[in-house]
């Protein structure tokens, strides 16, 4: 079983200022384990601030406290900066001011990206977590009566947000345990998974039609994908935060060995989401492209034109991806 070390718990049980951030761009995982974390220390008589940049996203508006995320710091005297679910092979995606971390004489990093490296003073790094939310979890039922029922709500959207409402491939036995005891604990599956993965904006499934419509598909490779121009987003008055998703989409056709989407973002930057089937990994793809992310969903970010990002990321992947046996080749069923 997952047990934090020692160091981190002292650290937690000893302090009592705390600054709590996630990545930039934040999903369920972000927000949920950084909330949760807040919320379970709070319970257990701390003062902490969660912080995140980039605000709340509006498929975790439902859970609790979620007004207390600020998108800056409001004090100046923490003494724990506390990284959670942040991949910090790049540090400018970390989701609070550099010079607030950077003043805290205690850093600790509590993540599950493989490419994780330790840089905090307490390094916390566990790949075969499926998301930090599982991680708060071991951290707070070691706290007494810091596990309330908003924090588990919080954990629990974490776990089912990294999960995909426990269908990936991280789904282990004990991401369902924990999930049980979240549950147990007051948090509601059903009402989780309808905020995060049923309700959109109308916006957002105006784009996903558009994204649908431009969807590309290679038989060869067994390579899907689509890319959406500044012009498709105001079509569907649509914002960065509405494709969330959309990439399970392209990813999501009968034999796709590898989905990706392109998006032009508001600033000009191409955004690349890739998603893959097993045994293809896109996480060394992404990290070549200067981005991160795990084997089956990474990302990464590049300078456009979007044609042009477009074409190198889609050789680079065909170069790696040789084409299948073809399907007559394959032996009859007897
Ligand atoms: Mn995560």
């Amino acid at each position: 079983m997952i047990a934090p070390p020692d160091e981190l718990l002292a650290c937690l049980q000893t302090y009592e200022r705390f600054l709590i951030t996630a990545h930039r761009s934040p999903e369920g995982d972000a927000i949920g384990a950084s909330l949760g974390l807040a919320l379970g220390l709070r319970a257990a008589g701390k003062l902490c601030e969660t912080v995140n940049t980039d605000g709340v996203p509006a498929m975790c508006r439902f859970l609790p406290c979620v007004d207390s995320v600020l998108t800056a710091p409001k004090r100046d005297d923490h003494e724990v900066a506390v990284i959670v679910d942040v991949d910090n092979a790049n540090p400018a995606r970390v989701a609070a001011p550099p010079e607030s971390i950077d003043r805290c004489p205690v850093t600790v990093v509590i993540d599950h990206h493989a490419s994780s490296r330790p840089s905090a003073s307490i390094n916390w790094i566990v790949p075969t977590a499926c998301a930090a939310g599982e991680l708060v979890y071991r951290v707070l039922e070691r706290l007494p009566g810091s596990l309330t029922a908003d924090a588990a709500r919080c954990l629990y959207a974490a776990i089912a947000t990294d999960t995909g409402a426990f269908r990936y491939r991280n789904t282990s036995a004990d991401a369902l345990r924990v999930a049980a005891e979240l549950v147990a604990l007051g948090a509601d599956p059903s009402a989780t998974a309808r905020h995060l993965f049923d309700e959109r904006s109308l916006s957002s499934r105006k784009l996903l039609g558009l994204a649908l419509q431009k969807m590309e598909w290679e038989e060869s490779t067994g390579l899907s994908w689509c890319a959406l121009t500044r012009e498709d987003f105001e079509r569907s008055h649509a914002t960065d935060e509405d494709t969330e998703g959309i990439v399970n989409f392209i990813h999501g056709i009968e034999g796709a060995r590898l989905g990706v989407l392109f998006r032009e973002s508001a600033d000009g930057e191409i955004r690349v989401s890739l998603r893959a089937t097993p045994p293809v990994d896109v996480s060394t793809l992404a990290q070549r492209f200067g981005g991160g992310g795990h084997a089956l969903a990474a990302g990464c970010r590049q300078p456009g034109p979007l044609a042009a990002v477009r074409e190198r990321v889609l050789s680079a992947i065909r170069e790696g991806l040789p084409n299948r046996e073809s399907p007559e080749r394959r032996p009859p069923c007897s």
